[in-house]
C-alpha cells in the first residue's frame, strides 16, 4: 500500500492535467519517477522550518503544500526546531551558529535576491535558503521547486543569486471590455465585470506562475489607455487584484491616459503645466495610494498613434513625465514614459524616437523612466537594438519586449523569444568604449542608475493554456528568467522549461530544444531575412503583403520599408540617406555603414543595394533572398519531423496541439515565402535558383488572400 500510494496519486495527477491540459504551465510538479531522489528529497522535505508567519511565507507553505505531495507523493512536515530541520527558510541564521556549519553568502543579495545552500557538514544533510525578505524566500521557495523539477541532485543545489534589474514587469495590453490588443491567446484574463467581489483563483495562479520566475510588477491595462479604470469604481477592483498579488511581490500599476482630467475629471484641459492639472493628479493619486498603499505607479503613451498627450498643449515629453511623477514621488511610485513615438512629418521612423527623446536627457524626474521598445520600428523579427540605449546617460531607461506575437507569427507558429532577446541584450552599444552592452545600460551598470526595468508585452488570455499556443508559454517563462538574468544561456531556459513543462526523456529535450532554438531564425527567413522588415499585411499584420502601398501616410506602407524597384532594394540610412546611423557610437555606425562590415542579417536595415551585389556569403542579394526563405521553409518541415519523433514522450493533448499548429506554421512560412519571392522577382527579374521548388501559386492570388478577421486587432 505504502509502495502504491505514490503510483495512484501520479495516475490522478495525469488524468486531471490531461483535463487542463497546459493550465499548470511549468508549475506542473510532476511526479518524480526516481526512487533514489525522491527519498533524498522526501528526508529534506519531511522537515521544513519557515521563520514565523506572513502573507508571502503563508504562499511559500502553500507552494509546498502543492508541490512536495505531487512530486513526492508524501506531506511537507513544518518543524520549529532549525536542527532537526532538512530544508530551512531563513532571514538571518548566522553561519557561525553550530545549527548549521555551512557558509551562507547573505552579503552577497540584494533584497529580493535569495541563495540555497546544501549543507553536508555534519549530521543531517541539509538546504539552507536564505534571503533578506520574504520575497526573496518565495523566491527561493520557486528556486528550489524548479530545481527539484530539474531533478537536481540535493549536494548539486548550490545558487546565490540576485535580479539585475529592479523593476521586471508584465505590459497588459488588456481592454476594459476584455479584448486584449494583440491577444492571441482568448480575451483578457480580467475579469472586470466580476470584479472586485468574485476573485478568481485564477488570479492567484497567475501571481504564482510570476512569482516563480521572478516578474515583480504588472501593467493591468492597454497603453491606448481608458481613463475609466482610473474612477473609483474600477479603482475597487485594481485594488482586489493588487491585495491578492501583494503576497507574491507582484505591485500593479496602471496606464494614464494623458486626457483623463477632462475626460473623468470634468476638467478643460491636459495641459500638464496647469495647476488645476497639476492638482488633479495628485488628488487622483492620493485617491489610487489610500487603496492600494503599494501602488506601483503609471506607464504612458503619449503622442503616439493618436494618443493624447503634452504636445497638444505645445509641452514636452518631460514636461508630461514630470508632472505625472511629481503626483507619485511623495508615496514612492514611479513613471513609465514610452518612448514609441513616431511624428507624421519625419522622413524615418527608424530615427523618430532618438531624435525626440535624445534632446530631453537629464530634463526627467528621478522617478520616471524612459520605456524603449526592442527595436526603433516596432518588434519585427529581427531589429538592431534602439540608438537610444546608451544615448541618455542621464536618464533612466528600461527595456520593453513583446511577448505576444504580433509580428512573429502570433499564436500560430513556434517561435521562441530568448534568442531574440538576447541577440539586443547582448549588442555593443560601445557608449563608454568595447564591452557597453544594452544589457548594462538596461541593469543600470554601465551609468550607475538604480532605477531599472525591463517590461514585456503580456502574450497571456483566458485560454486554458494561458497563452495559446504551448510553446508560447515558453516565451512567457523565458522572459521573466532574463528579466532576472540576462545571462542565462537560451539553451539553458529552453531546457528548463521543457523539462517541467513536457518531458525529462533527454533524446526529446535535445530535439525540442533544437526546434525551439532554431525557430527564431527560421522565422526570421521565412519572414523577413537580410533586413526586410514591416512587410505584414495592414492592420492585423498577419501574412505576408509587402506589395502593400494603401496608406496616405507612407511610414504606415511596406513598400516604404522594403523600397525595392528595378534598380535594388533597401533602405538607406548611411549618410547618403536618412543618415540614421549616426545615431550610433562611431564603432556601431562605422560597422553598419559599411556594406564590407554591415552584417548579412543587417543588410536592409541600413542599405540600399542593387539586385546583384555580393553578400558575404558570395551570394546575389537576390540569390541570398531565395536561399533565407527557402531554408527557413525547410526548417519547419523539419521541426515537425522532430516533433513527430518525440510523440510517446508527449501528453497528448499538446502534442496534437503542437503538431496541428506545426501544420499551420509550414502552410504559412510557404505563404510567405511565395508571397515576397514572387514579388520582388517583379523586380530583380531573376529566376529562382535551382534546385529550389517553383511556387504552386502565382503573385496574383497571394495579393488576393486578405485575412478578414485575425485576432488581437479589434
Ligand atoms: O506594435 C504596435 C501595435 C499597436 C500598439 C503599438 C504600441 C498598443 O501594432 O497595437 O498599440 O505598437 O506599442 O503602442
Amino acid at each position: 500500500m505504502k509502495n502504491f500510494l505514490p503510483v495512484f496519486c501520479f495516475l490522478i495527477l495525469s488524468a486531471c492535467c490531461h483535463a487542463q491540459a497546459g493550465y499548470h504551465l511549468w508549475l506542473n510538479y510532476n511526479y518524480i519517477n526516481n526512487p533514489t531522489l525522491s527519498k533524498q528529497y522526501r528526508e529534506l522535505t519531511s522537515a521544513v522550518y519557515l521563520p514565523g508567519h506572513s502573507p508571502t511565507l503563508d504562499a511559500v507553505r502553500y507552494e509546498l503544500n502543492k508541490a512536495i505531495p505531487a512530486m513526492l507523493g508524501s506531506n511537507v512536515l513544518y518543524t520549529r526546531d532549525i536542527r532537526s530541520a532538512g530544508v530551512i527558510f531563513t532571514k538571518n541564521l548566522s553561519e557561525k551558529s553550530d545549527q548549521v556549519p555551512c557558509s551562507l553568502p547573505f552579503e552577497a543579495l540584494n533584497e529580493e535576491g535569495y541563495f540555497i545552500r546544501y549543507c553536508g557538514a555534519s549530521g543531517k544533510p541539509k538546504i539552507i535558503i536564505g534571503a533578506k525578505s520574504d520575497i526573496g524566500l518565495l523566491y527561493g521557495a520557486f528556486g528550489l521547486l524548479r530545481m527539484m523539477q530539474l531533478h537536481f541532485a540535493p549536494q548539486k543545489m548550490n545558487t546565490t543569486t540576485s535580479p539585475a534589474v529592479k523593476l521586471r514587469l508584465l505590459n497588459h495590453w488588456d481592454n476594459l471590455n476584455r479584448t486584449v490588443e494583440r491577444g492571441y491567446a482568448g480575451f483578457s484574463i480580467w475579469n472586470w465585470h466580476t470584479l472586485p467581489e468574485y476573485r478568481d483563483p485564477r488570479y492567484t495562479d497567475y501571481a504564482r506562475a510570476n512569482a516563480s520566475i521572478g516578474i515583480n510588477g504588472t501593467v493591468l491595462t492597454n497603453v491606448n489607455a481608458n481613463a475609466t479604470v482610473l474612477t473609483r469604481e474600477w479603482l475597487l477592483k485594481v485594488k482586489t487584484l493588487a491585495d491578492l498579488f501583494r503576497p507574491y511581490g507582484i505591485k500593479v500599476y496602471l496606464t494614464a491616459r494623458f486626457s483623463a482630467p477632462i475626460e473623468i475629471g470634468k476638467l478643460k484641459t491636459a495641459d500638464p503645466l496647469s495647476d488645476s492639472v497639476k492638482n488633479w493628479w495628485k488628488e487622483k493619486v492620493r485617491e489610487i495610494y489610500a487603496l492600494i498603499p503599494d501602488f506601483g505607479g503609471f506607464l504612458v503613451k503619449a503622442n503616439s498613434e493618436g494618443q493624447p498627450g503634452p504636445q497638444d498643449y505645445n509641452r514636452s515629453h518631460a514636461d508630461g513625465a514630470n508632472m505625472l511623477a511629481d503626483a507619485l514621488a511623495p508615496h514612492g511610485g514611479i513613471v513609465m514614459w514610452r518612448a514609441f513615438v513616431y511624428r507624421p512629418d519625419i522622413t524615418d521612423r527608424f530615427r523618430a524616437a532618438y531624435d525626440e527623446f535624445k534632446p530631453l536627457d537629464g530634463k526627467f524626474r528621478d522617478n520616471v523612466l524612459i520605456q524603449v521598445k526592442n527595436g526603433p520600428i516596432d518588434f519585427q523579427p529581427r531589429e538592431p537594438f534602439s540608438p537610444l540605449f546608451g544615448a541618455m546617460p542621464q536618464t533612466n531607461m528600461m527595456m520593453e519586449f513583446q511577448i505576444t506575437q504580433e509580428y512573429v507569427g502570433q499564436a500560430t507558429h513556434l517561435f521562441f523569444v530568448a534568442p531574440w532577446y538576447k541577440e539586443v541584450l547582448d549588442a555593443d552599444t560601445y557608449a563608454k568604449g568595447k564591452g557597453s552592452t544594452v544589457s548594462k545600460v538596461v541593469d543600470g551598470s554601465l551609468y550607475g542608475k538604480t532605477l531599472t526595468g525591463v517590461a514585456g508585452v503580456s502574450n497571456i488570455g483566458n485560454d486554458i493554456n494561458w497563452c495559446g499556443h504551448p510553446f508560447a508559454q515558453a516565451n512567457w517563462y523565458a522572459f521573466g528568467r532574463l528579466a532576472w538574468n540576462a545571462t542565462l544561456p537560451a539553451g539553458e531556459i529552453a531546457e528548463e522549461w521543457i523539462k517541467q513543462t513536457l518531458t525529462h526523456e533527454s533524446l526529446a529535450v535535445q530535439r525540442i530544444k533544437h526546434i525551439m532554438l532554431h525557430s527564431t531564425e527560421a522565422l526570421i527567413n521565412y519572414m523577413t531575412p537580410i533586413g526586410l522588415t514591416h512587410i505584414m499585411q495592414d492592420g492585423h499584420h498577419y501574412g505576408p503583403m509587402p506589395w502593400g502601398n494603401s496608406f496616405q501616410r507612407a511610414d504606415w506602407n511596406p513598400v516604404y520599408y522594403h523600397r525595392a524597384d528595378t534598380n535594388g532594394i533597401g533602405f538607406d540610412r548611411t549618410e547618403k540617406g536618412s543618415n540614421a546611423l549616426s545615431q550610433y557610437f562611431t564603432e556601431v555606425k562605422q560597422l553598419f555603414e559599411n556594406p564590407a562590415t554591415c552584417p548579412d542579417e543587417y543588410l536592409l536595415w541600413f542599405h540600399r543595394v542593387p539586385w546583384h551585389h555580393k553578400m558575404k556569403s558570395g551570394r546575389t542579394v537576390w540569390e541570398e533572398l531565395c536561399y533565407r526563405y527557402y531554408t527557413g521553409v525547410d526548417s519547419v518541415r523539419s521541426f515537425i519531423k522532430l516533433w513527430r519523433s518525440v510523440e510517446k514522450w508527449i501528453q497528448p493533448a499538446i502534442y496534437r496541439q503542437v503538431s496541428d499548429l506545426l501544420e499551420r506554421q509550414l502552410y504559412e512560412a510557404l505563404w510567405w515565402r511565395d508571397a515576397c519571392i514572387l514579388y520582388f522577382q517583379t523586380f530583380s527579374k531573376m529566376p529562382i535558383p535551382k534546385p529550389y521548388e517553383a511556387p504552386k501559386q502565382t503573385l496574383e492570388y497571394f495579393k488576393n488572400l486578405k485575412i478578414n478577421y485575425a485576432p488581437g486587432h479589434w
